[in-house]
């Protein structure tokens, strides 16, 4: 990673609740943000909600309230439960805020001033849900979109359209030359088979007449911005790059080298994909805006074979498996569970696999290594040599760190884990207890409880992204003044430190 990381999530739709699809993409992008913070990068973590369209307009209307008392609502909470799990995001943007309505306007005009522009007609297959239009082959004889599987609408009415099918061949291009730049594979090949049809225009507007929340355009104040141009421009927003205010011909377009732009990566599900990866960056091409760095875009949590969704009602609260379990257990279940980039299924019996395994492992090795220093030696790390684990630890390190570069995080957590499990390994080898009850081996003790220590260490700081408060604890009880470094823990001198023995970790949970 570069020393400065912009990383963004996808703006979620202020008409329903967070759930655990949208906790899991936070909170990936929240562990990348805190990984790279470790490192010493510069960081911007932006998150928000999409807050025009149909379907706000639409879910506004079902509550008999206004668009925006739905909104201020659902940002609330939104941050709300980011809050009680831990995500500390940089940025919050809603789509609502004046400075990203100029941003918007200024863009769209500057596509139209630069001729990609122009009107039309447009009929077709509209889903609501997805915000967007569907192929007659995408919605199949039943006429349903493919992600939702809710019916699709026939739309017909006079648009304004963006020259996309101009830029067609330069996306092709940039995605050949960029090979990562679309992650994982599979993603980037279904990207480039797409990509083998001709690309239509982009329709970039609604009259008003039939939708009348959303950013008016300039150049046709009759007609509002389609919503998904409107929401991908938060990313410019939210980068600073082009400061509210500024004209459509300004230079500050040309020089973005003093702002978060070009983003290093925006990580979203497999659903928004198509978004991502075609329609905004042949808008930032029109735009002539730099691209993005990468795109990851993960898969679906499932229950039984359908995606998690609001509209399919079969959504699991995050908050409530925090209430039992802990924001931390949350966090690290569905950043261990799922292999980034692939679907996952939510079970309860794997969330309880999961726990245990945080519990049994990792909670268990911290509870014991820091009674025995307290019964053994009065609370005090000896100062024997720490350098016990020093090999499992240097092999976890450099294996962490190759899977973190190709974003393979689940990866990195089950490494991180393996430390652990061989710190306990370490203990039943080691038997302290026996150690203990002989006075000649008084130095064996101290280096199995110093080297428990150092490798304590160095879980807090490889847990601290993932289990950030589980983390803060595990080192105030080691006496640390705060999660070390990675680099500071490995190298750590633990000897002579005080430690505050405490309840588990990660106590047993009465279901
Ligand atoms: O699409 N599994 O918002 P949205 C994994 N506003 N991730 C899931 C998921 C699931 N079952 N369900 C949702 C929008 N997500 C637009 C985005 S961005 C400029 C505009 C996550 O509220 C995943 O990140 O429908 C997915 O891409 C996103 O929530 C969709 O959230």
């Amino acid at each position: 990673m570069s020393n400065r990381t912009y990383l963004t999530t996808p703006i979620y739709y202020a008409s329903g609740e967070p759930h655990l699809g949208h906790a899991y993409t936070t909170i990936l992008a929240d562990a990348f943000a805190r990984f790279a913070r470790q490192a010493g990068d510069r960081v911007l973590f932006l998150t928000g909600t999409d807050e025009h369209g149909q379907k706000i307009q639409e879910e506004a209307n079902r509550r008999g309230v206004e668009p925006i008392e739905l909104c201020d609502e659902m940002a609330e909470r939104f941050r709300d439960a980011w809050d009680l799990l831990d995500i500390g995001y940089d940025r919050f943007i809603r789509t609502t805020e004046a400075e990203h309505i100029a941003i918007v306007q200024s863009f769209v005009q500057r596509l139209y001033d630069r001729g990609y522009v122009y009107a039309g007609e447009y009929s077709g297959w509209y889903s609501v849900s997805q915000e967007r239009y569907f192929t007659e082959k995408e919605i199949g004889p039943d006429r349903v979109d493919p992600i939702a599987g809710k019916p699709v609408e026939w739309v017909e009415e006079e648009n304004w359209f963006f020259r996309m099918s101009a830029f067609q061949e330069a996306l092709i291009a940039h995605i050949e030359a960029n090979p990562d730049w679309i992650r994982p594979e599979v993603r980037k090949n279904e990207i480039l088979g797409f990509l083998q049809q001709p690309l239509g225009d982009l329709s970039i507007s609604r009259p008003k007449r039939r939708l009348r929340w959303g950013v008016e355009l300039p150049f046709a104040p009759e007609h509002v911005a389609y919503v998904w141009v409107d929401a991908l421009i938060n990313y410019v927003t939210a980068s600073g790059a082009i400061p509210a205010g500024t004209r459509p011909d300004d230079p500050a377009w040309d020089d973005v080298a003093d702002s978060w732009w070009p983003a290093d990566m925006h990580l979203i599900g497999k659903d928004i994909l198509t978004t991502h990866a075609v329609y905004w960056p042949t808008l930032l091409m029109g735009a002539g805006l730099p691209l993005p760095r990468c795109i990851l875009a993960h898969g679906w949590w499932v229950v039984g074979d359908t995606k998690m969704s609001k509209s399919l009602g079969n959504v699991v609260d995050p908050l409530q498996l925090r209430e039992t379990f802990g924001g931390d257990a949350v966090r690290w279940y569905l950043l261990r569970e799922m292999p980034t980039g692939s679907d996952a299924s939510y079970t309860p019996e794997r969330f309880l696999v999961r726990y245990d395994e945080l519990a049994n492992v990792f909670g268990n090795l911290a509870q014991r290594s820091i009674s025995m220093i307290g019964k053994y030696r009065d609370g005090v790390v000896p100062d024997g040599p720490a350098d016990g684990l020093d090999a499992a630890i240097d092999s976890t390190l450099s294996s962490v760190a190759a899977s973190l570069s190709s974003y393979r995080l689940h990866e990195a957590l089950a490494t991180a884990m393996d430390l652990a499990r061989t710190a306990n390994g370490y203990v039943e080898e080691r038997e302290p207890w026996a150690q203990a009850k002989d006075a000649a081996r008084a130095s064996d003790l101290d280096e199995t409880l110093a080297t428990l220590a150092r490798v304590l260490g160095v879980l807090a700081a490889l847990f601290h992204p993932v289990c950030p408060e589980r983390a803060e604890e595990l080192a105030r009880r080691l006496g640390l003044d705060g999660v070390p470094t990675l680099d500071g823990a490995r190298n750590d001198e633990p000897g002579g430190r005080t430690v505050h023995p405490g309840e588990p970790l990660f106590p047993r949970v009465q279901l």
